[in-house]
């Protein structure tokens, strides 16, 4: 079953979103695989986000993601990434549709509450950088009441 990448990035943990944020997730019916809660230094938030070094607004997003805790976490289900990426919204919150994670609780695009991986070959390159030590084996008893 497909994967993806989600970070509550600092604004999110110090705005007490986390118990938001997941249940959204697992409302939708997704199951949760990894979790954990660390705070990331530069040459990590910079690996994270190589793709995106060249933009001129990197220094600042790099600053913003090590500058507290953050919620990792993976996700599984079918079309987790995409589904995943609707829940959270558009990138920048004056975009994204009430609803969304973004569009309820974000105003700015440099604090946008969290991440999430854009396609199938993200999310397995991000969580292989995430959870280097793999993910929890398990499967929810309710897939026969979420999946025909
Ligand atoms: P994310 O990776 O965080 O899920 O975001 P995304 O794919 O929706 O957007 P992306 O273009 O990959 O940008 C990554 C993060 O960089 C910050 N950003 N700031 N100041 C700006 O113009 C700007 N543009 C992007 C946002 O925090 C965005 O989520």
């Amino acid at each position: 079953m497909e994967q993806t990448f989600i970070m509550i990035k600092p604004d999110g943990v110090q705005r007490g979103l986390v118990g938001e944020i997941i249940g959204r997730f697992e409302k939708k019916g997704f199951s949760l695989k990894g979790l954990k809660f660390l705070t990331v230094d530069q040459a990590f938030a910079e690996k994270h986000y190589a793709d995106l070094s060249s933009k001129p607004f990197f220094n600042g997003l790099v600053e913003y993601i090590i500058s507290g805790p953050v919620v990792a976490m993976v996700w599984e289900g079918k079309n987790v990434v995409t589904t995943g990426r609707k829940i959270i919204g558009a990138t920048n919150p004056a975009e994204s549709a009430p609803g969304t994670i973004r569009g309820d609780f974000a105003i700015d695009i440099g604090r946008n509450v969290i991440h999430g991986s854009d396609a199938v070959e993200s999310a397995r390159k991000e969580i292989g950088l995430w959870f280097p030590e793999g993910t929890a084996n398990w499967s929810s008893s309710l897939h026969p009441w979420i999946y025909e």
